[in-house]
Order: C-alpha cells, then sequence, then structure tokens
C-alpha cells in the first residue's frame, strides 16, 4: 500500500491539492527538470491523484518538493487530469495558505519556486495571498480564426505563465448557468487554433482559451470563463489568465502602471491585479484568497484495479 498526505483547499471555488508527503524522490534537479522526471517516469502517480476516483477534472495538484533556490520556503510542481501546469495562480494561493495553515510560513514575504520560475509572495495580514507572477506578454493581437458552428472569432495569444487566447466574442453570457455550452464554444476555439497551426512562442501549444467580457457585477472590472486542458473551466479567475489579460490591457493602453483590474471569474470571486513595467511584458502581482476545506490520505493498494485513478 502506497499513502499519501495531503491537504485540499479552494481558491475562488477552484480546488488545489496538495501532495506533502509519500510521493517518489525527484531528486534535486531545477523544477523543470524534476517535472520532466515526473512526466516520464512517475505520471501515474500524478493520475493517482488529480483523477477520479479521489480526484476530478477539476483538480489542480500540487507536488511540495524541497526548493533548489535556497531563498524560496518550498518548490512546487502544478498537474491536473491531463497533464502539467508551468504556474498556476489559484494553485499557488492555495498552496500558500497551506503552508501556513500548516504553520510553515507566516504573514510577510516569501518565495515560491515553479518550474518556471521562482515567484515573489506577499501573505498578508487578513489571509489574503499576492503573488508576483512570472513576467507575462502578448504574443499576438487580433488573430482571426474560422470555428465552425460559431463563425469569426478575434482574439489575442498571450502568456500569464501558461498559453492563453483570449477573446470577447462570446454567444452567450458568461454566467453559470451557461457553462456546458461556453465548455463546447471554448473547445471548439481551441480545436481551430490546432486545426490553423496557431501556437504561443516557440511552437508551444496554446491551451487555455479565456472568454473576457463585461463584468456584469459591481465590484469587478471584467468577467471570464476559462477553459483549462482537461476540459475543465476554471472556477477561478485564472491567476495565470488574469495576468495573460492584463499584458493585453497594458499593451492597448487601457490599464495604467499600478491601477487595479479586478478580475471576476464564472463564479464572481473576484482576483485584483496591478502591473509593473518588465523587460518585454508586464509584471503582474495578482491578489486573492483560499480556503483549506480539507486534509487527509490517498491510500493506493496494488491489488485495487483502479489504483492508479481513471485516466482522462
Ligand atoms: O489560476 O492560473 C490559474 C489556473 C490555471 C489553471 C487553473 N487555474
Amino acid at each position: 500500500m502506497h499513502t499519501l498526505d495531503f491537504i485540499d483547499s479552494h481558491t475562488g471555488g477552484e480546488p488545489t491539492r496538495v501532495v506533502l508527503s509519500g510521493f517518489p524522490d525527484l531528486g534535486n534537479g531545477s523544477l523543470a527538470e524534476r517535472r520532466r522526471l515526473m512526466r516520464a517516469e512517475h505520471d501515474r502517480w500524478r493520475q493517482a491523484i488529480a483523477c477520479e476516483p479521489r480526484g476530478s477534472d477539476t483538480m489542480v495538484g500540487a507536488l511540495l518538493v524541497p526548493p533548489a533556490d535556497p531563498e524560496a520556503c518550498a518548490g512546487v510542481i502544478f498537474f491536473n487530469n491531463v497533464g502539467y501546469l508551468g504556474m498556476c495562480g489559484h494553485g499557488t494561493i492555495g498552496t500558500i495558505r497551506t503552508l501556513q495553515h500548516l504553520g510553515r510560513i507566516g504573514p510577510g514575504r516569501h518565495r515560491l519556486e515553479t518550474p518556471v520560475g521562482t515567484v515573489g509572495i506577499e501573505l498578508l495580514d487578513d489571509g489574503r495571498v499576492s503573488i508576483d507572477n512570472v513576467e507575462s506578454y502578448r504574443h499576438r493581437k487580433d488573430v482571426r480564426l474560422e470555428v465552425p458552428g460559431y463563425g469569426s472569432v478575434v482574439g489575442d495569444v498571450a502568456w500569464g505563465g501558461n498559453w492563453f487566447f483570449i477573446t470577447a466574442d462570446t454567444p452567450l453570457p458568461l454566467t453559470l448557468d451557461h457553462q456546458r455550452a461556453l465548455t463546447v464554444y471554448t473547445e471548439a476555439i481551441r480545436a481551430a487554433l490546432e486545426r490553423e497551426g496557431i501556437t504561443g512562442a516557440d511552437g508551444a501549444e496554446i491551451d487555455h482559451i479565456e472568454l473576457n467580457a463585461a463584468p456584469g457585477q459591481p465590484d469587478a472590472d471584467g468577467r471570464n470563463f476559462v477553459l483549462c486542458p482537461g476540459m475543465a473551466y476554471d472556477r477561478s479567475p485564472c491567476g495565470t489568465g488574469t495576468s495573460a489579460k492584463v499584458a493585453c490591457l497594458a499593451a492597448d493602453g487601457k490599464l495604467a502602471v499600478g491601477a487595479v483590474w479586478r478580475q471576476a471569474g464564472i463564479l464572481g470571486s473576484v482576483f485584483e491585479v496591478t502591473f509593473q513595467p518588465g523587460a518585454s511584458g508586464v509584471l503582474p502581482r495578482i491578489t486573492g484568497s483560499a480556503h483549506v476545506t480539507m486534509k487527509g490520505q490517498i491510500l493506493i493498494d496494488e491489488a485495487d484495479p483502479l489504483a492508479w485513478g481513471i485516466g482522462a
């Protein structure tokens, strides 16, 4: 029997499962190297943690590992039901609140190492968490796509720690009751991007699709619906998607340095973002909150035919 200790949290409705112990040793290379090793040699563990029957298609796993960067409070590798994430905004907020719950960190400034770089964190006295995300930028503006069944869709390709296609074109209001139809629509956009060979920098797959429209609530400036890899929609406003959006707003001169953008997600939960100029894009600071919801132990019994989860 294999056992793994975990703590679950949610950030604006989106779950994060922090894996504390029990995972095979990934050595002490860079976080990118350890993620490569995890994918190549231990991928069934990802599936056992994130997929049914223990997880779900919305679950984001966060494997805690000793950091390579001596100044970081922890290293983390994010994954989900179908693979691995570069950075994860909601997952970072959930991880920091989990580390606080464990008594490993207190309010103040910290650093968290991820496979796409070390991010600065501030755990605020009221429990909110600010993340100084990786440099974010717009890669292509006004990309026109023909999406079968929907017609022409125009959007931007941007990086916020993951690759996003961001469009304001939506056939329906961004409300939870339209979630299924919005999922079908955004999946059609993703397929069209693939068919037309539209990618991020260096041919990277665009694996997140973000609809971003008017907020429909007084405490926000925009509302989004984000399709994540694996067909789940983000219940939170999506930290990396919000960073990518802010990079586009800044590039269009629609958001000033230091001004606050309040991004609502599909449930109405809000992340606040400001930015500073970066070398070639923006340096976003995202603030949001998370709550711990559960702690437990995963049991993997080799005699169970579904011990390693149901692959998506
Ligand atoms: O918050 O960056 C995020 C995120 C990515 C995928 C799910 N959430």
